[in-house]
């Protein structure tokens, strides 16, 4: 897909509505973009995205030829980058998905982590501050910020208690955002978002990983079936498992659809809340910089924890990608109960079969320090803002494993 440098970008005529989302060859910006799309008419969307060697377009490439959407080279740990979108581009709202999202690099790569998730965020509000005071801003915080819970489910007054250098990186963009707030009055706001998969999941991620691995053992598996002699049956073949962490943590799993609708509305909060509702009707429903300072400045504008309020172990993912493609697993564990024994193995017709293994545990993709468990209390958002997501786990797992399945088919 064509991509434009800054300058080039084409604004829309004077008091256009101009929406920049970063990162958005990833989940959550596609997302972002597609919601927008569909439910901000009169926006212009510009979509930012480094311009690496290797094309990385796959989630966007149903914009190619999507009149509203333009995508441009954006570095956010090159402020050069930032400032000059601000000063060009001069958006009304900047939604910013780039980051270093993945929890167990942060570990190899801490510093560059931090740059990213932490010190790129001062440069996006320094940005706003000097350039256009009224942008609104979004970052991706995360329940990783939870960290060690000492309370379950975790709402906004939890503390933080990260475990890694991601989580410490997100909660330090959080205050970073509250004092920028507090001290400018720039609408500026970072939701709490709990895990939010879907089919495009990167595939380093342990729900993308399951399903997609579901499906080339299903495959191998049908493969292995069909080439035995009719009315045989062998349990000679083998597959090659999948090879996971630790299968007991437990998350709280949303589709990331339903949280891009959660972050527009944090984006506008004086809309969707509807005791709030006079700022909205003041402002003729569109919100004048001196109106938006004015309501942030009053504590109105808050970040809000997006969950989907129910947690599920990565055994309990398994155990459904697998039943969703049409095979039987069961948790086995040998008899000196050693917990890194443990496999899934294939069942067949009720019974198991110990030497199909399906999945087993290798200590390499363990962490330094895991998050255990987290389970998400979303009552504020769904009660203030109106948020009401609409997939549930199980509807979750089957919609990734589906869609996996029907790109194999494509090939
Ligand atoms: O791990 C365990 C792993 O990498 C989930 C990001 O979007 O959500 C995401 O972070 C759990 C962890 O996501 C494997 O130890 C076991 O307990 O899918 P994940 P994450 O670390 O929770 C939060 C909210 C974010 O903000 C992040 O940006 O699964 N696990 N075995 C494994 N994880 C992986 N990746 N691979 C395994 O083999």
């Amino acid at each position: 897909m064509k991509i434009k440098n800054i300058q080039d970008i084409t604004l829309p005529p004077s008091g256009g509505m101009v929406i920049f989302v970063s990162g958005v060859t990833g989940q959550d910006g596609s997302h972002m973009v597609d919601y927008l799309l569909k439910n901000v008419p009169e926006a212009t969307i510009i979509g930012g995205a480094r311009r690496l060697s290797v094309d990385n377009h796959d989630n966007i490439v149903h914009l190619e030829h999507e009149p509203r959407f333009q995508l441009v080279n954006f570095d956010l740990t090159d402020s050069h980058s930032i400032y000059k979108l601000m000063e060009y581009a001069k958006p009304d709202y900047f939604i910013n998905f780039a980051a270093q999202s993945f929890v167990a690099s942060s570990w190899d790569f801490a510093r560059q982590t931090w740059q990213t998730n932490s010190t790129s965020i001062l440069d996006c509000l320094e940005a706003i501050k000097r350039l256009k005071p009224s942008c609104r801003f979004y970052n991706a915080g995360s329940s990783e910020e939870f960290g060690n819970v000492i309370v379950t489910p975790q709402n906004e007054t939890h503390p933080p208690r990260p475990r890694s250098p991601y989580g410490a990186s997100k909660a330090a963009a959080r205050t970073l955002i509250k004092v920028y707030r507090e001290s400018y009055g720039i609408y500026a706001v970072q939701g709490w978002l709990f895990n939010h998969e879907g089919p495009r999941r990167g595939k380093e991620f342990v729900t993308r990983k399951i399903t997609t691995n579901v499906v080339r053992i299903k495959n191998e598996i049908d493969a292995a079936l069909n080439s035995l002699p009719d009315g045989v049956a062998s349990f000679d073949w083998k597959v090659t498992p999948i090879e996971l962490g630790n299968i007991d943590a437990c998350r709280d799993w949303s589709d990331a659809e339903d949280m891009v609708d959660a972050v527009w509305r944090m984006l506008n909060q004086e809309v969707y809340n509807s005791s709030h509702l006079g700022y909205a009707t003041l402002t003729g429903g569109r919100f004048t910089p001196e109106w938006t300072k004015l309501y942030v400045g009053q504590g109105m504008v808050k970040d809000y924890v997006c969950s989907s309020d129910v947690n599920h172990s990565i055994r309990d993912f398994v155990t459904e990608a697998f039943k969703v493609a049409g095979i039987e697993g069961r948790w086995f564990i040998n008899m000196k109960n050693e917990p890194l024994s443990e496999r899934f193995v294939y069942v067949d017709g009720g019974i198991p079969v110990p030497d199909v293994v399906l999945v087993r545990i290798n200590p390499q993709f363990y962490r330094p320090a895991e998050v255990e468990t987290l389970r998400g209390d979303s009552s504020a958002i769904r009660k203030e803002l109106g948020w009401n997501p609409k997939t549930n786990f199980n509807e979750l797992v089957k919609k990734m494993v589906t869609s996996d399945l029907s790109q194999v088919k494509k090939v």
